[in-house]
Formats: C-alpha cells, sequence, structure tokens
C-alpha cells in the first residue's frame, strides 16, 4: 500500500485514499465488546466480514447502488468509490433490543415509531423501523426522530434513504433467516456520488454493524446470545468484568470458538466454503 494515504481509523477498521476516487476500506482482525477493543486479535475475522459485505453488496446492486469496486486478494481490503458520506447513522430494527428497547421501556416509541404496548426484550415488531441516529464524533451515537434526521440531510434524502434501508434490511434479513440467522437489526451508511445518487457505503449486513443471532437458540423475553460474541462475553463475565471494560488476553479455546463462529456465519449466508474465499475473494461476488 505504498501508495495509500492514511485517512483515519475506526475500532476495528483502516481507511486509506488511494487516488481522488477510490478508496481503500481494511478489516482488521480486532475485536470489540461493549464499545471497547480487546487486546486479542480473532485471526481471519476481517476477512469474514469483507467477504460478507462483498457477498452482500453483489447480492443487493438491484436495490441500492454501492461503493464496492473491488476485493483485493488478501480477503481483507476493499476497494471502494469515494463518496460524500450523509452525517446519519441508517439503522433499521426488526426486534427490540439495545437502544431500542431502552428508548420503547422509558417512552413505549423508537424515534417517533409508536410500538404496541407489551413488547418484551428482544420481541419481533409488527414491522421493521428505520431509526435513524446521529453520528457521534466520540462515544455513542444518539437516536434521532424521523423529523430530526430530514432536517440534517433534507426531506427528499431521508425519504430515500428509509426507503432503501428498509428494502435492503427486508431483503437481507429474509435471507438469513432462511439460513438460520436472525438479523435483528442493522446499521447503513449512504453516501452521494458526483451525480447526486444515493449510494451504500461502509461495510453492511455483516456481525460488526448488525445483531445476528442464532434462530435456532431465539427466546424473546431476554437479551439473546450474540451470534458471533457469545464466547467473548462469556468469558470477560466468568473473569468478573461483566459487560464492561474487559481488556483481557482471550484464551485459545475462546479466540478458536469465536473464529469458528464468523466462518460458521460467513459459510452459512454465502453458502461457500471460507477456504475457498480465501484463495480467491472475488468468488463472493458472482
Ligand atoms: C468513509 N468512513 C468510516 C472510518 C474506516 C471507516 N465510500 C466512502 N467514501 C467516503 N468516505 C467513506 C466511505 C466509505 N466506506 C467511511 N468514513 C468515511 C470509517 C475510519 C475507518 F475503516
Amino acid at each position: 500500500m505504498a501508495n495509500a494515504v492514511h485517512l483515519g481509523s475506526g475500532k476495528v477498521r483502516e481507511l486509506y485514499a488511494l487516488d481522488v476516487e477510490r478508496l481503500l476500506l481494511v478489516a482488521s482482525d480486532r475485536i470489540s465488546t461493549f464499545d471497547v477493543v480487546l487486546p486479542t486479535a480473532i485471526p481471519d475475522k476481517g476477512r469474514v466480514l469483507t467477504g460478507l459485505a462483498g457477498f452482500w453488496f453483489a447480492r443487493t446492486r438491484s436495490i441500492c447502488a454501492n461503493h464496492l469496486l473491488a476485493l483485493r486478494p488478501d480477503g481483507r481490503s476493499t476497494e471502494c468509490r469515494r463518496l460524500e458520506m450523509l452525517p446519519i447513522e441508517c439503522v433499521v430494527r426488526g426486534y427490540l433490543s439495545g437502544s431500542g428497547w431502552k428508548d420503547y421501556r422509558k417512552a413505549g416509541e423508537v424515534c417517533g415509531h409508536r410500538l404496541p404496548t407489551g413488547l418484551r426484550e428482544s420481541d419481533r415488531l409488527p414491522e421493521p423501523i428505520f431509526t435513524p441516529a446521529t453520528k457521534a464524533q466520540s462515544g455513542h451515537d444518539e437516536n434521532i426522530t424521523r423529523e430530526q434526521a430530514a432536517q440534517i440531510v433534507g426531506a427528499q434524502r431521508f425519504a430515500e434513504a428509509e426507503r432503501l434501508s428498509l428494502a435492503l434490511y427486508n431483503f437481507a434479513a429474509a435471507y438469513a433467516l432462511e439460513r438460520g440467522i436472525i438479523i435483528a437489526d442493522t446499521k447503513f451508511e449512504f453516501g452521494t456520488d458526483r451525480t447526486g445518487g444515493l449510494v451504500l457505503g461502509d461495510e453492511a449486513l455483516t456481525p460488526d454493524s448488525s445483531r445476528f443471532w442464532p434462530a435456532d437458540q431465539y427466546a424473546p423475553g431476554g437479551l439473546q446470545p450474540s451470534y458471533d460474541k457469545q464466547y467473548v462475553r462469556d468469558f470477560c463475565e466468568k473473569i468478573g468484568w461483566g459487560n464492561t471494560y474487559c481488556h483481557h488476553e482471550l484464551p485459545a479455546e475462546v479466540v478458536e470458538g469465536t473464529r469458528g463462529r464468523y466462518v460458521e456465519a460467513f459459510e452459512q449466508l454465502t453458502t461457500l466454503r471460507f477456504n475457498d474465499y480465501l484463495a480467491n475473494p472475488s468468488i463472493v461476488l458472482s
């Protein structure tokens, strides 16, 4: 990457400029729980996420244009179109969890969506809802109402982002459920290209940008196990860190178990062998 200029770091990813029109998104093997990056990497995690995102980009083209140009042979780097990113997070929730559950308990609504009374934590919603959030520079994103989001990006843009987000979620959630994975909620980031069209960017429909739950263990009425991070959470809980800052090396069996879950998610959703992806990442695109 001799010619790439580093633009920024996320918790587990790096962003580079290749030229004026193209960026390189590189997914590391770092893992975070409860917003803290752990000191131990999960081998191939960045490749699983990159491959899955590429898979979804290829399969959602007819719903929405996206920024993907190519996957690099390393399997963890995505060449993408440089966009003007919208300053809101486009979240869709099909189930009541996380900040959605919190807001519902406090006010009976989420981002201005009035919901039926009597819902339990992790319940499936009558229909998926669009719950935009601000992009906090540091710390936590904050849920905003649809009206606030429309003020930030404009009514027209807002309506388009909402429609596309719901269509993408509906497609992916139905597809994943057939393969044993509940996508409880997900976050999309859109940008605009030079022609002004909305384009899906970032990394979409991965376990890092969504809540994945194993469908065979779904039991509303409380927290659901995480498809990918449950071994890590159980370990942090066991050593007394609960659900806060856990800066402890992960034991080999937790690392291996977690890697297995990521690979399993990849193989279930793509119906490809992960080893075949490693040999030729572009197989997820056809
Ligand atoms: C863009 N981020 C998030 C920050 C990361 C990722 N196609 C695009 N065009 C312009 N900007 C972005 C994208 C994308 N995707 C994404 N910030 C800007 C981010 C830090 C590290 F890996």
